[in-house]
């Protein structure tokens, strides 16, 4: 078995280097909250495996080529002929200000379903890694996501959950009424402040979400901060880290970052608190790269922003 399975859609990012609207050169990346997050841990040595459909044409061939260079697993993974690659245009429109375009509906990542993950999910993982991405992405992906959820609850595996809302996609409410549960079957919950009510029966701040979090068996609830670091919650209390600092040039993919050095973390066995130091760790060299992945470290340069070998 795997140290960690995730699934998802993997898209291919079509990047710009100025207005989208004047055109100019495109490069081309792969993208996707979850094969960050494996790539993430594949760099850092861990066993990592993603599962999901993609298109059975050269774009299908790009992304897997890029897993297996990033020595992530993709046995499990689905060519799909009948369905296109989801696209993803990221725009930086100013030196400040990026847009996201998504061209992904009735794409092969979309058609994913539960009969996919099932193989997968049976040859056994430590961790069991989801976005709250995939399951907006089409009523199979839901299914195959929540199905995923319970099958791992249900055999022990540790269920990490990022919420990751995304506003293309579907609405606050729609979001809710899947997250809320899928939660439920969740060890870690990783959130943004702002999608903290996502993921609640009851309560709506901070203290209110954590605690129904905690009280419905989650076990780490961490909070995502952007520069201002992170917090981490368990029933045993609240701890806060800072941010590296470090200066920012590309900000997609730090959550999924953070994300990859927190699992790092736990599947080391650290504690809480040098879990939560390679989670901004690695947050931090995300930010300070271009591309959602490509600057994330290898083991031996964990300590090279910041001085401290856990990250
Ligand atoms: O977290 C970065 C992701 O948002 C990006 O890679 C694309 O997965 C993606 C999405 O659906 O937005």
């Amino acid at each position: 078995p795997v140290d960690v399975l995730t699934l998802g859609e993997a898209l291919v990012s079509l990047r710009s280097s100025g207005p989208l609207a004047v055109g100019g050169p495109l490069t081309m990346h792969l993208a996707g909250a979850e094969t960050n997050v494996a790539i993430g841990l594949a760099r850092l040595g861990h066993r990592a495996a993603w599962v999901g459909r993609v298109s059975d044409d050269e774009l299908g061939e790009f992304v897997l080529r890029q897993l297996r260079a990033e020595g992530v697993g993709a046995d499990g993974v689905r060519r799909d002929p009948d369905r296109p690659a989801g696209l993803m245009f990221l725009e930086r429109r100013t030196a400040d200000v990026t847009r996201v375009r998504y061209h992904r509906a009735g794409s092969a990542g979309s058609a994913l379903t539960g009969e996919d993950v099932a193989g997968p999910l049976a040859a056994g993982a430590r961790v069991l890694h989801l976005s709250g991405i995939t399951p907006a992405l089409s009523d199979s992906a839901r299914e195959a996501t929540v199905f995923a959820a319970r099958q791992a609850a249900a055999a022990g595996i540790t269920v990490s959950l990022d919420v990751n809302y995304r506003a293309r996609l579907w609405s606050r409410d729609a979001a809710r009424a899947v997250l809320t549960p899928l939660a439920g079957y969740a060890s870690i919950v990783i959130a943004s402040v702002d999608e903290l009510d996502l993921v609640a029966e009851s309560g709506t701040d901070e203290s209110g979400v954590v605690a129904d979090l905690l009280g419905r068996g989650v076990q780490t609830v961490l909070v995502k901060l952007g520069a201002d670091g992170a917090r981490a919650y368990t029933r045993d209390g609240a701890q806060h880290l800072a941010a590296v600092p470090v200066t920012a040039v590309d900000t997609v993919g730090a959550g999924d970052a953070f994300t990859a050095g927190y699992l790092s973390g736990h599947l080391d066995g650290l504690d809480l608190r040098d879990r939560l130091r390679r989670a901004v760790a690695l947050g931090a060299f995300a930010v300070t790269a271009h591309g959602d992945w490509e600057g994330l470290p290898r083991r031996d340069e964990l300590s090279l922003l910041t001085g401290n070998a856990a990250g």
